[in-house]
């Protein structure tokens, strides 16, 4: 760590107060160029305590940065892990209110709920296929509190991997008779196809990213307890949307899952 408490304390409640009052930041790590990954991890896990302490529960992790087109759109190369809170879920269907978002985007992403612990180190695909319950799409709607997007990886750790709001499709699937490699996902934004991806783009199967999550909190002395749900990070590139934009996005064996901006 090369930041103290008091600076991660306050890093953290400038990118909180950011989400929360839909204001853009410069990127944190122009003014702390030292800052390591552990001090950006600090200070999600502060923004976490703070949620937690006005009553916000946390609702699923996720996995960032998985997929080679995201990689490419924001110029980085590992992944990064967050976690989406209670008062970010939307229904399937329903509106989200654009003006409490600095600049959304949207992208597709096949999720699982776990049905057993995952501890890492050692964690390996293998495990998690043993310990998915079932299968689920969703559509994450990124809002980084960043200027234009223009981030770092340690900079989007502190800033909880720009988690702003999703939306969980209603379609439960099995794993087994799924091949989430092949599964096919296409974006459509007012009837017109933006993005499509097949789920091998995360990482060459999602469920590796799920992997990599759990050695991730091994490393850290924690675990993925049984009956939570994982993001395993957007199989397209992330798709700006504008007031009035209506998001359709097709999984294949999935459903679909939709929201209008408003
Ligand atoms: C960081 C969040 C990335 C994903 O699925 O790749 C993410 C960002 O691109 O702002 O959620
Ligand atoms: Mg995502």
């Amino acid at each position: 760590m090369k930041l103290d408490q008091a600076t991660i304390l306050s890093l953290a409640e400038h990118l909180e107060s950011a989400e929360l009052q839909a204001r853009d930041v410069t990127k944190i790590t122009d003014d702390h160029p030292d800052m390591d990954w552990d001090d950006a991890y600090a200070i999600q896990d502060e923004i976490r305590r703070r949620k937690e302490a006005r009553g916000n529960k946390v609702a699923g992790l996720k996995c960032g940065l998985t997929s080679f087109a995201k990689m490419k759109q924001m110029g980085v190369d590992v992944p990064v892990f967050g976690f989406v809170a209670d008062y970010m879920a939307r229904p399937d269907g329903g509106d989200i209110k654009h003006s409490e978002l600095i600049h959304p985007k949207v992208e597709a992403e096949i999720c699982i709920v776990t049905k057993a612990p995952l501890k890492g180190p050692g964690c390996h695909v293998g495990a998690v296929m043993a310990a998915v319950d079932f299968v689920l799409p969703a559509v994450e709607v990124i809002d980084s509190r960043y200027r234009d997007f223009k981030f770092d990886l340690k900079s989007v750790i502190a800033d909880n991997t720009s988690s702003a709001r999703f939306v969980v499709g209603n379609t439960m699937r099995d794993l087994e008779g799924l091949d989430l490699r092949t599964l096919g996902v296409v974006m459509e934004i007012n009837g017109e196809i933006k993005a499509m991806a097949a789920g091998a783009a995360v990482l060459g199967h999602p469920l590796t990213a799920v992997a990599m999550l759990a050695n991730h909190l091994g490393a850290r002395g924690q675990e993925i307890p049984a009956g939570t749900f994982i993001m395993t990070g957007g199989v397209t590139e992330a798709i700006a949307v504008n007031p009035g934009d209506h998001v359709n996005v097709r999984f294949q064996d999935l459903g679909s899952v939709s929201m209008r901006f408003v």
